[in-house]
């Protein structure tokens, strides 16, 4: 493979290093980008006209005569596609509330007292949480609210009836539109199940009967599972607030034992980040050769524990592999989701160890430590000590000398206090800003990488061109990693924005592109949305703001999830690299199109970066001249003293 080739693979410099060093010296051992090429999608899957839900198939439709052609049962392209999509949604939102209903367990168990090193760290929160659930806080210690809220939250993923919580968060006019529509959840796992069951052989063979579950259960995801997950972990580990720190695989030490965590589900890597303080642990470094312990993230457990702690990150979803390929990680230490099964078969051209921590996620060639809250401090311990050991294994690395500077931590919580300080914290400089035209929108810009589209390009591309744009960007998940090697997620970054933007950010003091978190964060972008409704001046529902979704690089269920949750709450979501129901042209339509009517909200596809950025700019535009405020005003300078004159 040649430099060239590496090129065309990603705009990571760090990993271009990796990769071509990979080429070089070590024949034969494959990464998820070479794999990419060897295997090219299937040209029936990708559109999304197999069905295998019987034993009757699979059946496939022929895509060029799709009208022509239907299954064994009947079934038609339509059919076909929608079922395909519903169950991505259903196993996106499955995913985040496994996660979520663990969080769950563990704060129930810590209400309790039953999980030593597991507490309450933001009372704030707990007591706002436990007001939305109608608990009464008044002369209630906290651990009793606590157990009273975790019984509540818990029940919710088995309810029946009724409505989950959270929904009552959006906007009267939002919640209006899904009453009218039938698609509040009632209960999070039930809405996951009802999904499953549609689109067996003999179910709904009405796509838009589908779809109606579709946004049930994605609902269930953004406004339930998530949402729980987010605020449960805020309470337990503290909200998030701006922290300085670093990334990419240049955050590895030569001469320290590199321990990665990897992952989503931040029970584990809270816990490790704990145990790594360890003075016997440290010693025993030392007794080993190394100079310390160096703990770094990946992927979405590196978000968790980079946004509350400022640990270092080591890259992103496609940088999995390459960390482990430097040659310098003793340990990668795993809990749940966009975990590469080809991590086992590689960490054993290496000295790495693979820990695989979680009892639904086992991986052959790793070696299994379960995890378990009622003893994590102890278990924490034992997998640190087995990377210790591990160290004077190391042979050869290759770190690239590749790391930038982030500031990460951007909760709804902190938006609100940067903008309107202690005692006025609010939305309304941000939609005064907006009203005014300093800034044109918000967009967020989240999800994944995908090797089917160059590494980080697509990220950097688009989120520049909107920044340029007078554009406010927010991220989470593999997104904001890509963007913070771009060296985009600083203050700084300032100078790549509009002069609007750009004004607003010196103000502020505060990037043009704000991290907000992990996947099931993306919660946080719903309640920031909501917000800026709340405040007044944009309209009255999230339909009507001037914003939009964007997911570039996306490539798991989850980002499916996702986008449909920010679809159906009135948002325009636009997807790259490919697009799972094309096959259909009627269904497409109707998720493309005829989907506004309903939701005010609809899918968009685009491959492109710069078109993908027109696409957002143009609708954007359309918002703001639908509130009216399409011409840029005059500058008025927003002082301290205008600030105090607020009306909140
Ligand atoms: Fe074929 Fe229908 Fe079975 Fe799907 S459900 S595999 S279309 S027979
Ligand atoms: S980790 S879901 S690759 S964002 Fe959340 Fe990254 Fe996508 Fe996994």
């Amino acid at each position: 493979m040649s430099n060239d080739t590496n090129e065309k693979q990603s705009v990571c410099k760090a990993s271009l290093e990796v990769l071509e060093q990979l080429s070089k010296t070590n024949v034969g051992i494959e990464t998820a980008f070479q794999r990419a090429e060897k295997m090219k999608p299937c040209p029936i899957g990708a559109t999304g006209s197999c069905c295998k839900h019987c034993g009757m198939g699979p059946c496939r439709i022929n895509t060029k005569k799709p009208l022509e052609s239907v299954g064994i049962c009947g079934a038609d392209i339509n059919t076909i596609a929608a079922r395909n999509f519903c169950r991505m949604i259903a196993a996106g939102t499955a995913a985040h509330c496994e996660h979520s209903r663990h969080v769950a367990h563990t704060f129930l168990a810590a209400a309790r007292g039953e999980v030593p090193g597991y507490q309450i760290k933001d009372i704030g929160k707990l007591l706002k949480v436990a007001a939305d659930y109608g608990i009464e806080t008044k002369s209630k210690p906290s651990d009793k609210i606590s157990e009273e809220l975790g019984t509540k939250i818990l029940a919710e993923f088995g309810q029946q009836e009724g409505e989950v919580q959270f929904i009552k968060r959006a906007p009267a006019k939002r919640q209006a539109i899904w009453r009218e529509m039938g698609v509040v959840p009632r209960g999070i796992d039930r809405e996951i199940v009802e999904m499953m069951s549609r689109t067996h052989i003999g179910d709904d063979a009405d796509y838009k009967n589908l779809m109606i579950q579709g946004a049930r259960c994605s609902l269930a995801d953004g406004w339930g599972g998530s949402m729980i997950a987010t605020e449960l972990q805020d309470i337990m580990f503290g909200t998030p607030i701006p922290i300085r720190t670093k990334v990419n695989l240049g955050v590895l030490k030569k001469d320290e034992v590199n321990i990665v965590v990897h992952g989503h589900d931040p029970l584990m890597a809270e816990m490790i980040a704990t145990a790594v303080q360890d003075a016997e642990l440290k010693k025993l470094a030392q007794v080993k050769g190394a100079k310390g312990i160096n703990l770094v993230g990946m992927c979405c457990s590196g978000n968790e524990i980079l946004l509350r702690r400022g640990i270092p990150l080591a890259g992103n979803f496609l940088q999995q592999e390459l960390a482990i390929a430097t040659g310098a990680v003793e340990a990668i230490v795993v809990d749940v989701q966009c975990i590469m099964p080809a991590l086992g078969k590689l960490t054993e051209c290496f000295h790495t160890k693979l820990v695989t921590t979680s009892r639904t996620v086992k991986i052959p060639g790793a070696t299994h430590i379960e995890f378990d809250e009622h003893d994590a401090l102890n278990i924490a311990k034992s997998i640190i000590r087995l990377a210790v050991e591990n160290y004077p294994n190391r042979k050869q690395t290759n770190i690239p000398n590749q790391e930038t500077e982030l500031i990460a931590g951007f909760s709804h919580e902190t938006i609100n206090y940067m903008l309107g300080g202690s005692f006025r914290g609010s939305y309304r400089p941000l939609n005064d800003n907006i009203i005014n035209g300093r800034i044109r929108g918000v967009v967020g810009v989240v999800g994944c990488n995908n090797p089917r589209v160059k590494h980080d390009y697509v990220h950097n591309t688009l989120v520049r061109e909107l920044i340029a744009n007078d554009i406010l960007v927010l991220q989470t998940g593999c997104a904001a990693i890509a963007c913070a090697k771009d060296g985009l997620l600083v203050p700084e970054a300032a100078r790549f924005a509009g002069k609007g933007l750009a004004e607003v950010c010196e103000a502020v003091g505060m990037p043009p592109v704000l991290h907000c978190g992990a996947c099931v964060d993306n919660s946080r972008l719903l309640i920031a949305a909501t917000a800026m409704v709340k405040e007044g001046g944009l309209g009255d529902d999230i339909s009507d703001l001037p914003i939009a979704g964007c997911a570039p690089e996306w490539m798991s269920e989850k980002a499916i999830a996702i986008g449909q949750y920010f679809v159906a709450s009135g948002a325009l979501v636009v997807f790259g690299v490919t697009w799972p129901t094309t096959g259909s042209e009627i269904f497409t339509k109707y998720l493309f199109e005829e989907y506004a009517n309903v939701y005010k909200g609809r899918w968009a596809f685009e491959v492109d970066p710069n078109k993908m950025a027109n696409l957002i700019i143009d609708h954007i535009n359309k918002k703001r001249e639908a509130l009216g405020i399409q011409k840029t005003k005059e500058r008025v300078l927003f002082d301290m003293e205008a600030r105090r004159a607020l009306q909140v």
